[in-house]
């Protein structure tokens, strides 16, 4: 007889999570662990990246270097913790060359001044015959004691806000693939400025203080934000209520929903955003918006934690249903 089908979530609760049994580990079911280490509490988070799944074996070194540490220090970044060295496990693939991992390290290095990081340790390998490119990173930030910012924290009444923009880099990666309408009509600046997106996540990484100072409960959007959102509600046993038109979306995001409306859908599930999604008291939400605003970043108010189970989207007051595309593995 076959054995059962297990997805990510299914893998990580029945196999897994039964040997994370240190209170730290949250029985893995956030984006980060914690320890404690003299007064304050380490936080630990491992993100891996391979070729064909996360990155196309021929994008530039530079860009995969920056993809793969850049989705850590979104992780830590959404626990509200501060980023300080990271360790690097890299298995290069097919294709592999001196001047490859030259590329790959220069653009760290230049990651490690702008983040404030250092490389802690790891390991270098060969794939196996014929394999790709996989990174995996451990990335490690720094919380006092107690004050991470987790996911099952979030309480009906509070404001859900995200920062950034949501969807440029799943549009950019239909507009690389050329599927699903792609280019969705849009001019070449538009395509260019979705695929650099893809390329090079941005995620607000110096929001961590904020995030810490005032955020209930929080989460790193990757696999998509009604996706994600709905794994922080069933976390947090509560629901949550948003406004489709009040997701932030950038020009060039804009202007393919209005050649596609398809592209709507594809945008708020896609993943690959890397934004932070946050929960705060009302009382909270002005201070949050003005810490960001001082460092260059923007949140928007999306919706409210509401007590019913369950996410709920509405355009203009009309409950719509968006079909959970969330980026899954298995
Ligand atoms: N195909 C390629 C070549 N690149 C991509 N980035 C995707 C598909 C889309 N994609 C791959 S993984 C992923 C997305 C949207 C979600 C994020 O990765 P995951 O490993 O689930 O990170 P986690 O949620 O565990 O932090």
């Amino acid at each position: 007889m076959d054995e059962p089908a297990l997805d990510e979530d299914g893998l990580i609760a029945r196999v897994f999570a039964p040997l994370a049994t240190a209170a730290g580990a949250d029985a893995l079911g956030d984006d980060a662990a914690t320890f404690l280490a003299g007064s304050e509490d380490i936080v630990v988070t491992s993100d891996a990246l391979a070729a064909g799944v996360h990155f196309f074996a021929d994008d530039p070194p530079e860009a995969i270097a920056a993809k793969a540490l850049r989705v850590n220090l979104s992780d830590l970044a959404a626990k509200g913790a501060e980023p300080f060295a990271y360790l690097l496990a890299l298995a290069l693939g097919e294709g592999w060359s001196a001047s490859w991992a030259e590329r790959f390290a220069a653009s760290l290095r230049s990651d490690h001044a702008r983040y404030g990081v250092t490389l802690l340790g790891g390991d270098t390998l060969r794939a196996s015959p014929g394999g790709g490119t996989t990174i995996a990173i451990t990335a490690l930030g720094r919380v006092p004691h107690g004050r991470i910012v987790r996911r099952r924290s979030a309480r009906p009444g509070e404001i859900i806000t995200v920062t950034g923009t949501i969807g440029d880099a799943a549009l950019g990666l239909l507009c690389r693939l050329g599927t699903d309408g792609a280019p969705f009509g849009l001019d070449a600046e538009n395509v260019a400025a979705l695929r650099e997106a893809y390329l090079w996540p941005d995620p607000p990484v110096e929001a961590w203080r904020a995030v810490q100072r005032h955020a209930m409960a929080a989460m790193d959007v990757s696999d998509g934000l009604v996706g994600d959102l709905r794994k922080l509600c069933r976390t947090a046993a509560i629901g949550a209520r948003i406004e489709a038109d009040s997701v932030p979306l950038s020009p060039a995001v804009r202007a393919a929903v209005e050649n596609h409306p398809a592209a709507f859908d594809k945008a708020l599930t896609g993943g690959d955003d890397y934004q932070i999604l946050a929960t705060l008291r009302p009382s909270k939400v002005e201070a949050y918006m003005a810490e960001l605003a001082e460092l260059g970043l923007s949140a928007t108010v999306i919706g409210e934690i509401v007590e019913t189970p369950g996410l709920s989207i509405r355009r203009r007051g009309v409950p719509i249903d968006i079909t959970d595309g969330r980026f899954q593995h298995f």
